[in-house]
């Protein structure tokens, strides 16, 4: 899509309230779908998403480690009110009331995480039998109520040990993950299948170690580049451990990805959506699938020392992942430019051509673009990158922050618009051919929203933080009608 186009398909959804208005959101995209054909395919998996951080709370229970978020949060000034995990939802103790709202909401999937922390306190070493109790606990509730577990091995914890032992820059916290890897596969492989090895590789580790915005709170370029080669290291063995662990079981990762648009037809502002493209969308989905980089990144003669390269990685890394999860939130606008982005350089990308104009959408309450076109288009896109393979949306969801009003209800239009508008999306890229059997709002309830404390609210449930008491909102309600109707 050209600027032209995209700013005009932008417009339209801004123009006179409109992101206020579902139909408005729906209209193009209900239309090209067909009336009355809003239908998802028979046995499509509706659920939502949580990660332990943002939930569990009990940071020092039952032998539990000490994460890297446990100690970022620390830091003064790091996390927006001084907000800490350290309680959060209570979800440790408090599983079942989420199991109940699952339920509630007619809902057939749940995607958590795993605190790495309390099943090994140090991430290396002997299981801690009361930590692995909590998974066996909760992945029985949800069995029970039907509710197929989601879980994911990795979302952003890392025991704060392997971070003092050179975090995800060093090549042996690879070997680390794949070891807890094959832990949980073989305690939990047996009733669980579907596992997803890694959050948001891209986000992590950009925010983690060259930002200095999220744990462990580094701001070192080349620490982080090497990061994201650990990274693909890990998901190679790791994908590796849990197929030894259990070969039936179905391992794939999770992405957030974004179409990158060019700002104009210059071919400046093409070229920088090129670049984008390979180092947002496929730096680590097409390279862990492939077992080979994207081109075009890093010069060529200067990778293998950036990365930290060693002969057999294009094996280590590799994994023929059985799905792939896709998190969506929002579109990105691509210009050429220099610096302009707050993204810190390195000598050899001081040519990166990055200068992201502002999206010229509807935003959330985070101040994030509403853009349910981008979902539709990222799906295909990335499409053509992981080929046959089930695809499922294991996260997309906004922020706004409306409480309970004087009848005790939490009324979110603007939440149901959004979900309406990505949903007819959604649909639009499946009826393209896009092969999706899975879709988990984010979030099941409010949580911890990493530096932005509890002040960001993705639920489909207010979550009061003083009592950690649950109500589900207008949204939620409106969620389970879709889900039980399998439709639009
Ligand atoms: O809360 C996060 C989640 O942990 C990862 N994906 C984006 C969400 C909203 O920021």
């Amino acid at each position: 899509m050209n600027r032209r186009d995209f700013l005009m398909s932008s417009l339209g959804m801004v123009g006179a309230g409109a992101a206020l208005a579902p139909a408005a959101l729906a209209k193009p995209k209900a239309k090209r779908a067909g009336q009355g054909d809003g239908a998802f395919p028979p046995g499509f998996y509706w659920g939502a998403a949580t990660a332990a951080y943002q939930v569990e709370g009990a940071y020092r229970e039952d032998g539990k480690g000490e994460s890297i978020w446990d100690r970022f949060v620390l830091a003064p000034g790091k996390i927006k009110n001084g907000d800490t995990g350290n309680v959060a939802c209570d979800s440790y103790h408090r599983y079942m009331d989420d199991i109940a709202l699952l339920k509630a909401m007619n809902l057939k999937s749940y995607r958590f995480s795993i605190a790495w922390t309390r099943i090994q306190p140090d991430g290396t070493g002997p299981v801690n039998q009361k930590g692995l109790d909590y998974y066996n606990r909760l992945t029985d509730a949800l069995l029970a109520a039907g509710i197929r577990p989601m879980p994911t091995l990795y979302h952003w914890d890392l025991p704060q040990n392997l971070e003092d032992r050179g975090g995800w820059p060093a090549r042996e916290t690879a070997d680390r993950y794949a070891e807890y890897a094959g832990i949980m596969g073989k305690a939990l492989g047996d009733r669980i299948e579907t596992w997803s090895l890694f959050n948001e590789s891209k986000t992590f580790t950009a925010l983690g170690y060259n930002q200095g915005v999220f744990a462990p709170g580094r701001k070192d370029p080349y620490a982080f580049i090497r990061s994201t080669h650990t990274v693909n290291l890990a998901h190679g063995l790791g994908y590796k451990a849990l197929k030894a662990a259990n070969p039936k079981l179905k391992v794939g990762s999770v992405y957030d990805v974004t179409p990158m648009i060019p700002a104009s037809d210059r071919p400046e502002d093409v070229a920088a959506a090129d670049i984008w493209d390979k180092w947002q969308n496929l730096w680590f989905a097409q390279t862990v699938i492939e077992g080979r980089y994207p081109e075009g990144v890093f010069p060529a003669d200067r990778q293998p020392e950036l990365l930290n390269w060693k002969d057999g990685d294009a094996d280590r890394m590799h994994a023929d992942l059985d799905f792939v999860g896709f998190n969506y939130y929002s579109g990105t606008l691509c210009a050429y430019g220099k610096e302009a982005s707050g993204v810190p350089l390195i000598d050899v990308d001081a040519k990166w051509p990055y200068a992201p104009p502002a999206l010229e959408t509807a935003k959330t309450d985070f101040g994030w673009n509403v853009y349910p076109q981008g979902f539709h288009d990222i799906l295909v896109r990335m499409h053509k990158v992981t080929g046959n393979r089930p695809i499922e949306i294991t996260e997309n969801g906004c922020a706004y922050n409306m409480g309970p009003t004087a009848d005790g209800q939490i009324h979110d239009p603007q939440r149901i618009a959004f979900y309406r508008g990505h949903f007819a999306a959604m649909l639009q890229a499946i009826k393209d051919g896009v092969p999706v059997r899975g879709y988990h709002a984010w979030s099941l309830m409010d949580n911890f929203e990493w530096a932005s404390g509890y002040s960001q609210r993705f639920g489909l449930t207010w979550v009061d933080f003083a009592n950690g008491t649950r109500t589900i909102k207008d949204s939620g309600k409106w969620y389970a009608g879709v889900a039980a109707a399998n439709t639009i």
